[in-house]
């Protein structure tokens, strides 16, 4: 039997959704206009009174809030309840600058945790399972995230935080872990070390994992599947408006399913601005409906996906997100041609005898981009004999060739060569603008 954690929501009418979402959109215009803080400005300006919102396509009437306008606002310049409201903080895991500051009431805590719970049981954990996080406990959302809505559905939780890789394999094994929580690469990690170590997945009671934090393909999926011995699962959210629980997959795999009793999600044309119909690519733009310390309005994400509402098998009646394809900013322009890094991934992954772990190096070369494109091959393929490796890594531009209509050099490194991350993997390297 499916498993659903809150039916009344998740499986309302799409009627009664919108009902839903448009009486919670007019609350927080009220509220963020009473509250005389950043948005009061900006619709004193745009002369907007929450009033003038009468349907939900009202909303395209108001600005865009972007992470420079958050930056500008840093720390808590969009929070709209006194601090000492405010329970706990968290931030984005940027590593440039400062981090973007979130703050959350009890309610949202409260929320938060329910709506995890949500994806948690969409993913088939449950009061059974015991399942180890190995996100970095800190200002980063995935781990406390998860954490608590892990234990809300009653499953054992062990958080073993990110890092020491043999250890999250001994415990793994030790305690009988059936769920892992972690980003795809790191999860990629572990099968590589639990590999190296002489362990067989096979003789795990893993069955689960919930990976999310960062784009991975589908192709990324069937290696993890294969090589953990799990059903992989995809989940998504951002800390800016709430950390992971915004969208997640149910064992269906066909798309996130959004909590839209929570989100109002829009997807449009990063260029223009302009609102995309259903199905079509485009950046993700988020409004809380419910959130009570700091509520977003059309919040741009830069992530690329599109929205689904055909009926899902699962029973769930929620719009669902498809598979996160990039962000805006990840997309290289070189020579003129667009290319996503997740285009990269999908071929790599597709050839037999590469290793998961790859880098896309952007340089200038006179006046010319140069894309090059490093790989790791599999330790029990690796050879040293330099014209094999020559000659598989033409073929291996050729496919490049076939899906980018790009040339670029690709590189075959030897095993473990290039950099692991225990948090979010960096795979890009440009360095067009730094020489
Ligand atoms: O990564 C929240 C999260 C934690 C989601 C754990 C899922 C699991 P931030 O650190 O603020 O929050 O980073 C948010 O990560 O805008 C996306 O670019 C990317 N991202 C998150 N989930 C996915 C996903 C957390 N499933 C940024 N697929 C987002 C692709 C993802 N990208």
């Amino acid at each position: 039997m499916i498993r659903i954690w809150s039916p009344q929501y998740e499986c309302m009418p799409r009627e009664q959704i919108k009902e839903l979402q448009l009486a919670r959109l007019k609350e927080t215009l009220e509220r963020v206009y009473q509250a005389r803080g950043i948005y009061y400005q900006k619709f004193r300006q745009l002369g907007f009174e929450p009033g003038d919102l009468k349907t939900l396509d009202d909303l395209k009437k108001l600005p865009f809030t972007t992470k420079d306008d958050l930056a500008q606002a840093y720390p808590y310049g969009y929070f709209i309840v006194p601090l000492k409201d405010v329970v706990r903080l968290h931030g984005s895991s940027g590593t440039k600058g400062k981090p973007t500051i979130v703050g959350y009431t009890k309610r949202d805590l409260e929320t938060w945790s329910e709506l995890v719970a949500r994806i948690v049981t969409q993913a088939g954990v449950g009061e059974d399972d015991i399942a180890q996080i190995c996100f970095g406990y800190g200002l980063f959302t995935g781990a406390f995230g998860l954490h608590y809505g892990l234990e809300r559905v009653g499953a054992t939780v062990v958080p073993t935080s990110a890092g020491a890789t043999e250890r999250q394999l001994m415990l793994m094994q030790d305690f009988g872990t059936t769920a892992l929580i972690s980003t795809p690469s790191y999860a990629l990690h572990l099968a590589e070390v639990g590999q190296e170590l002489g362990i067989d997945f096979r003789s795990l009671k893993l069955r689960v994992g919930l990976f999310g934090a960062e784009g991975w393909t589908e192709e990324m999926r069937k290696q993890l599947e294969e090589r953990l011995h799990l059903k992989a699962t995809d989940n998504y959210g951002l800390s800016e408006v709430m950390g992971p629980g915004v969208a997640g997959e149910c064992l269906e795999t066909c798309g996130m399913h959004v909590a839209e009793d929570h989100f109002l999600v829009e997807i449009i044309d990063p260029d223009t601005g302009e609102t995309l119909p259903e199905g079509k690519k485009g950046e993700i733009v988020i409004t809380t409906l419910t959130r009570e310390a700091m509520p977003l309005i059309r919040y741009r994400t830069k992530d690329v996906s599109s929205l689904h509402t055909e009926p899902c098998p699962c029973g769930r009646t929620t719009a669902r997100l498809a598979k996160i394809s990039g962000r805006t900013d990840d997309m290289l322009i070189i020579r003129g041609v667009n290319v996503f890094p997740s285009q990269i991934e999908s071929v790599l992954m597709e050839i037999n005898g590469l290793a998961p772990h790859y880098q896309i190096v952007v340089k200038k070369r006179g006046h010319l981009d140069d894309l090059e494109v490093l790989v790791e091959v599999l330790p029990e393929i690796f050879t040293d004999r330099y014209r094999d490796l020559e000659a598989w890594e033409r073929k291996i531009e050729r496919k490049l060739y076939n899906a980018l209509s790009l040339t670029a050099r690709v590189r075959l490194v030897e095993p473990r060569t290039l950099e692991r991350t225990f948090g979010k993997a960096k795979r890009v390297l440009d360095l067009r603008n730094s020489e």
